[in-house]
């Protein structure tokens, strides 16, 4: 073959001979393609990867649709945004999973020279599920910007209106009043000393067999009282119980449970109390381990429509519909109540994941057709289609209209989707919902397929406070009436426990057959210790400062005491129209997170969690109002400041 001389350049240049030159170039280019292949293996390739790759390719997948092919596309990818979420495939979804997933959060140098002065051994903070963080890996998260480091605590508190625990911790000024609220906290304690005495790491206390209950609701998960009681025993300044709780969460909070929980429980329980700890308190370890669980919580969104199913495998991810809901569906006050939790996930992680997955339930709900407005209680986390026409503002469907107004006011009302689609419900259960009994009580029926039965669970009575607190933020026209319904509403659940012979109401009251506000049948006669009816009595007391409310509250606190307090605890009850007390041997875990928080609550001064800066889950844990134009200009100012 003859190769045509070019001008001016030798066919041997360099010495070398064409055939060797083109040996040598080949060579070269290899190892420039093996050296830039090598940069992608590297673990810190986030840079380069934003150089290389086109902004689409490495942005997280919108999991918003929620369907399993987005999710199964998502972790196929070895992007940074996986290993940073460690996100847990559910099972079967992928075959092997990612090196990542099992990367614990890490905690900031600060955290742990901080926990060691307080005396901990470094062992423990290994053993509570914790591993300290390499600067490597320091390096690469913050690098990330998903970095939960972003979230500034200090920031947070400069945007709060008021300190959290208010002037005086909320002591009142009148000495009535604050008696009233010392008992109450005499009660937390010796609710609190015997579930340490009887029942410490376990779930709840029996307290009449003085033992521990670990139940199945919490998928292997341990220390549920501790955990719900974390707030209340901080803002009533218990604090010596307090650091035992916190140190039980630091040393014995094991998350790595592999048993069948309820998602629902789990969120507003545990990740509700640690996310409400961590902002009362700004101590890292509630924060780690909020964000630690909620990433457990994520496989149970795998489903065609993003809609969680009820009951998750902490472990392996599996998720499933409960057994006795029908067709398989999710239930509405269930994949109804994460939306604040996830929210505030978000907020501390900045990863979005957790928020989109709720948006995405708010989206489907927001499009679905509704019979006369109203939403079932069941739907299909398949077909995205209701299952069939029961309504209910009492259990399976409560705090999902509670989380919509909650939800409202959290986004520092601009979260308008939250706000009209709260409105729209609340007309669509006044129109087909509301009723008088002929003994002029207003409550709150349920609807069967069109059909109302006349019955009202003491779950419905949150809905009291519910209307209240929403009250100002309706069409200026509709407020007072709205104020009104719910005074109304509060008024007829405490006529349910007036008409008791214990003082305490019933699970559910009916309005039929001559009944009005009574239990007709046995099996609805049982109070466990609930606390919703006390929860409205807070609400209206912040509301209206009509003392009724306080005096109301002050007949509860009279009444579990003389019939829910034995010797080592505070037990349900089986019969509130009885006075031969036959109890059923549980402290519940929401006795010390709602009943008695809000009892303690309606005998403060209302700067005690002021309602201007917090809002409370469903559990009562309290989180802030997310003031994102406030942050914002904070951020502003720190960066000034440090240039
Ligand atoms: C609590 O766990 C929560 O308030 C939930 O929303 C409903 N049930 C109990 C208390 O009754």
């Amino acid at each position: 073959m003859v190769f045509r001389k070019l001008p001016g350049v030798s066919a041997s240049g360099m010495g070398l001979r064409l055939s060797q030159k083109f040996v040598f170039l080949l060579f070269l280019s290899g190892l420039v393609t093996l050296c830039f292949g090598a940069l992608f293996f590297l673990p810190d390739s986030v840079r380069l990867k934003r150089i290389f790759l086109s902004k689409t390719e490495i942005q997280p997948v919108t999991v918003g649709s929620g369907s399993e092919n987005d999710v199964r596309e998502h972790l196929k990818r070895p992007s940074d945004q996986d290993q940073q979420r460690g996100m847990t495939p559910a099972k079967g979804e992928t075959g092997s999973k990612p090196k990542s997933l099992n990367r614990k959060p890490s905690v900031s140098h600060e955290a742990i020279e901080e926990r060691l002065a307080g005396g901990k051994a470094q062992e423990d903070l290994t053993l509570s599920g914790f591993k300290t963080e390499s600067a490597s890996e320091k390096a690469t998260s913050t690098d990330h910007g998903a970095s939960s480091d972003t979230f500034s605590f200090k920031k947070f508190q400069r945007c709060l209106l008021k300190p959290a625990l208010g002037r005086d911790n909320g002591k009142p000024a009148d000495p009535r009043t604050n008696e009233r609220r010392e008992k109450v906290k005499e009660m937390m304690k010796f609710a609190w000393d015997n579930y340490k005495q009887y029942a410490w790491g376990k779930n709840e206390l029996r307290p009449l067999t003085k033992n521990g209950h670990i139940g199945n609701m919490f998928g292997g998960l341990r220390g549920a009282s501790i955990i719900d009681s974390l707030d209340t025993l901080y803002i009533m300044g218990l604090m010596e119980e307090y650091n035992d709780a916190k140190e039980w969460v630091q040393t014995s909070l094991d998350l790595n449970s592999n048993g069948e929980a309820s998602l629902f429980e789990v969120n507003i329980r545990y990740v509700g109390g640690l996310l409400a700890a961590y902002y009362l308190t700004g101590d890292e370890l509630f924060k780690y381990k909020a964000m630690e669980l909620g990433e457990k919580l994520l496989p149970a969104f795998n489903t065609p429509t993003g809609i969680p199913r009820g009951v998750i495998n902490l472990g392996s991810g599996t998720s499933w519909s409960w057994g006795w809901a029908s067709a398989g569906s999710s239930i509405l006050a269930e994949f109804g109540t994460l939306h604040l939790e996830f929210v505030h996930l978000t907020e501390l992680s900045n990863n979005p994941i957790y928020k989109e997955k709720v948006m995405n339930i708010r989206k489907l709900l927001n499009k679905i057709e509704k019979p006369h407005g109203l939403y079932p209680n069941f739907l299909s986390p398949v077909s995205g289609n209701w299952v069939q026409h029961h309504v209910s503002i009492g259990g399976l469907g409560d705090s999902f209209y509670e989380y919509l107004i909650k939800s409202y006011l959290m986004s520092d009302k601009t979260d308008e989707d939250a706000k009209n689609m709260y409105y729209s419900a609340l007309e669509a259960i006044e129109a087909n919902l509301v009723q008088k009994s002929p003994g002029g009580l207003t409550y709150l029926a349920e609807w069967r397929g069109g059909i109302l039965d006349h019955k009202m669970g003491h779950l419905a009575c949150f809905s009291g406070g519910m209307i209240g607190i929403g009250a100002d933020d309706g069409a200026p026209e509709k407020r007072q009436h709205y104020l009104d319904l719910a005074a109304e509403i509060t008024h007829t659940c405490h006529e349910s426990y007036t008409r008791s012979n214990t003082k305490l109401g019933p699970e559910a009251f009916r309005f039929d057959s001559g009944a009005e506000a009574t239990a007709t049948r046995l099996s609805d006669r049982y109070y466990i210790l609930r606390p919703e009816v006390i929860e409205s009595y807070m609400y209206m007391w912040r509301l209206t400062h009509d003392p009724k409310y306080r005096e109301w509250g002050w007949e509860a606190v009279e009444a579990l005491e003389q019939h829910c307090r034995v010797e080592s605890g505070f037990s349900g009850i089986r019969d509130v129209y009885t006075m031969t007390v036959s109890y059923d041997n549980m402290q519940q875990s929401f006795f010390l997170s709602e009943t008695l928080k809000y009892l303690y609550l309606l005998f403060s001064d209302d700067d005690l969690l002021s309602l201007e800066d917090w809002v409370f889950n469903t559990e009562a844990h309290p989180l802030p109002i997310i003031r994102k134009s406030c942050l914002q200009d904070e951020a502003t100012q720190d960066n000034t400041a440090s240039a």
